[in-house]
């Protein structure tokens, strides 16, 4: 038996506010979430939606510095932006708050205050480099130098972005500060620790056991954290942006961005009822639901539920669902590299269509698997689904029922068989439609939803009332009253995933009231009630306007390969004695494998025609093991071993880099001896 409860509290990540959302954001995050609130609003379940920005941590700050202003102009512009984007959408907060307000300090600090007390963090005191011309402890990502592992440079103090190893700062060779290009000196600083190593056991009975129907991407995630067992996190850091940390002696410390984030969802809550919030989050009678996206798990599934235990007061949440990543027309969608089709842009482009892109995403949203958006997919989904099935169903039913019965719901006479077996697949769609829902699964619901429409559809083209117009007026008559009684039905079934359509269709049948409960009945309209003027519910987009949209990515693409090349010059020139010291050769691949637990490593086993030697290459990502195997491949042959991962790799493998990052693995053009020369 699942469990009852009296309500609901729905949470969406909160963005942080140092750019605008896109489309990633919607599909992973905020049309699921909108749709599981609206469907339980419709149902008349006790339901809160709560959303809001995310204005503190690193990334803000960076970003400030970059544009000379200060972070709260930051989060002020984006805060707006992003806010306003989501309300365009349909996105139905009942709240939508911000991480710098008084009510969230105050509320984060108390939090953090109580834990203190009751001794549920630790103190440590650790070496962490320090800028002594910006006077300012230096956040992994602020610290570049030389990689200890493959000796590119550039790489950050917490990972090496060329060979995709994992790095802590002290390992850089010749590290420098980010902020003012000079060289770092360690320093002592201290710290509060939540000792998540302490939680494990309740985490995993609460989780593994408990928790099982959690989808499997987050519960294989959460399943590997605790695997490989939990370590204590800081929760402060030396920041000068952020909430001060509420302990003597604890100048120019800030709560880590992690820490008071979710707490967010809480504040935000209070800031909207601050009489009543306490229900939403301490009735054990109160579902609790985080949507999120995939990387956001180990917060909202470990550490924020640690912090909650830890605090006492707190229910926890009842479910995650997270999705995986949206793809734009095959790339990883990226801020840095504008690779995104942004939702402010959108709506200058496709006016008034914001339910389109709602179909769409949750169409094809990553709810398993990461997925990918195209603009012909966009199109063909609105021309062949939306306007072919949907729209032109509401169209004939309304059209018709105008031309033969002045807009006038006409009178439903006997029913013929194909009636009734037509009215009984549509009632039978509610319950599957609720348990989809209950699951969290969207779009196989829409896809339910739709297949209302197709049902619809096909009832009009198998009757063509318009043939017996002349010859059987009360059969067209009831005809016309069925297929009415199934439009204002898939107002209802489309309310959650498509609100400004059922909106407006609901205008046309001049049908006030939206009560989920009434799915599936066949009396929605009466007769004699009179229907406002039809309108198009959806219009076919042109091949004009996709192209122009392709063309803005092809542009992008472009902008980014000269940027790259800009940011990436030849080199000064070398002697050429330099060059000959480089021995590069061709071998063959006789196994490849991926490295436990290392996503970017691939250990590969060559014939160098001498012996056999050992390489590992950093482009896991790139290639599955088994297309290398029986390939060529040129390395290079007299670089000292070094070890990854507990492997020692006697080489470096030369693969060319495109512009997007993809790697391609240099090879002869023709089989060639292995050990042959590169020169
Ligand atoms: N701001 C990270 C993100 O936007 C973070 C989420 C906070 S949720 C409490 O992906
Ligand atoms: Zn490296």
């Amino acid at each position: 038996m699942e469990k009852q409860f009296k309500r609901t509290t729905v949470t969406s990540a909160l963005p942080y506010a140092n750019g605008p959302v896109h489309i990633g954001h919607l599909a992973g995050v905020y049309i699921p979430a909108d749709i599981y609130t609206r469907y339980l609003r419709l149902k008349k379940h006790d339901v809160l939606f709560i959303g809001g920005s995310d204005e503190h941590g690193v990334p803000i700050t960076i970003r400030a510095k970059k544009e000379g202003v200060t972070p709260q102009d930051i989060v002020d512009r984006y805060h707006t932006l992003i806010k306003d984007s989501f309300e365009e959408f349909g996105i139905s907060f009942d709240t939508y708050g911000r991480t710098s307000s008084q009510v969230h300090h105050k509320l984060a600090s108390d939090f953090f205050r109580k834990l203190y007390e009751k001794g549920e963090f630790l103190e440590k005191t650790t070496l962490q480099y320090y800028d002594e011309e910006a006077k300012t402890f230096l956040a992994d990502r602020y610290i570049t130098g030389e990689c200890p592992r493959c000796h590119s440079e550039g790489a950050y103090g917490d990972q090496c972005e060329k060979c995709g190893s994992t790095l802590s700062p002290e390992e850089l060779i010749n590290p420098k500060s980010a902020i003012s290009g000079s060289k770092p000196v360690q320093k002592e600083t201290t710290h509060w620790y939540l000792p998540l190593d302490k939680h494990e056991n309740w985490l995993r009975q609460w989780i593994l056991e408990d928790h099982k129907e959690w989808r499997p991407n987050v519960y294989g995630q959460c399943k590997s954290w605790l695997d490989m067992g939990l370590q204590p996190r800081a929760v402060s850091r030396d920041l000068d942006w952020g909430i001060p940390v509420p302990v003597e002696g604890a100048e120019g410390k800030v709560l880590y961005v992690w820490f008071d984030a979710p707490i967010g969802y809480i504040s935000n809550t209070k800031e909207l009822l601050p009489d009543t919030w306490e229900k939403w989050w301490k009735d054990p009678e109160t579902r609790l639901v985080h949507f999120i996206g995939k990387d956001n798990i180990v917060f909202h599934c470990i550490v924020f539920p640690a912090m909650l235990k830890a605090e006492g007061s707190y229910i926890l949440p009842d479910n995650v669902p997270s999705n995986e990543f949206l793809n734009l027309e095959g790339d990883k969608i990226s801020t840095s590299r504008n690779w995104a089709v942004w939702l402010h842009e959108y709506l200058q482009d496709f006016p008034g269509k914001q339910d389109v892109l709602r179909y769409v995403l949750t169409a094809n949203a990553p709810e398993t698997k990461d997925n990918d958006f195209t603009w012909k997919d966009f199109q063909a989904r609105n021309n062949n689904e939306l306007v072919a099935v949907y729209g032109n169903f509401v169209n004939r039913a309304l059209v018709l029922t105008h031309k033969y019965f002045g807009g006038i719901v006409p009178t439903c006479g006997t029913l013929s068989a194909y009636d009734e077996e037509t009215l009984q697949e549509f009632s039978a769609v509610k319950t599957e439609v609720e348990r989809l829902l209950e699951h969290y699964k969207f779009r196989d619901a829409q896809k339910e939803a739709m297949n209302l429409a197709r049902i619809g559809n096909k009832y009009l083209a198998d009757t063509e009332p318009w043939k017996i117009a002349k010859t059987d007026l009360p059969r067209v008559a009831t005809i016309l009253n069925i297929a009415l009684q199934l439009v204002a039905n898939l107002s209802i079934a489309f309310e959650p995933f498509l609100p400004f359509s059922s909106a407006k269709l609901r205008k046309m049948l001049n049908m006030p009231t939206c009560d989920w409960e009434l799915l599936g009945s066949t009396t929605l309209l009466k007769e004699g009630d009179k229907l406002n003027p039809a309108e198009l519910l959806f219009e076919k987009i042109e091949d004009a306007a996709i192209e122009a949209q392709v063309q803005k990515l092809l542009d992008t693409k472009k902008a980014n390969e000269e940027a790259n090349y800009k940011a990436n010059p030849i080199r000064e020139n070398i002697a050429f004695d330099d060059f000959l010291k480089l021995d590069i050769r061709v071998g063959t691949v006789l196994d490849c494998q991926k490295v436990p637990k290392a996503d970017k490593l691939l250990q590969f086993r060559i014939e160098d025609g001498l012996e056999q030697r050992t390489i590992v290459s950093g482009i896991a990502q790139h290639y599955a093991p088994e297309d290398l195997i029986g390939k060529q491949v040129c390395f290079i042959a007299n670089l000292p071993p070094r070890t990854l991962k507990g492997i020692t790799s006697e080489g470096m493998i030369l693969s060319a880099e495109n512009a997007d990052g993809k790697l391609s693995v240099i090879m002869p053009e023709k089989a060639v001896k292995p050990g042959s020369e590169v020169k």
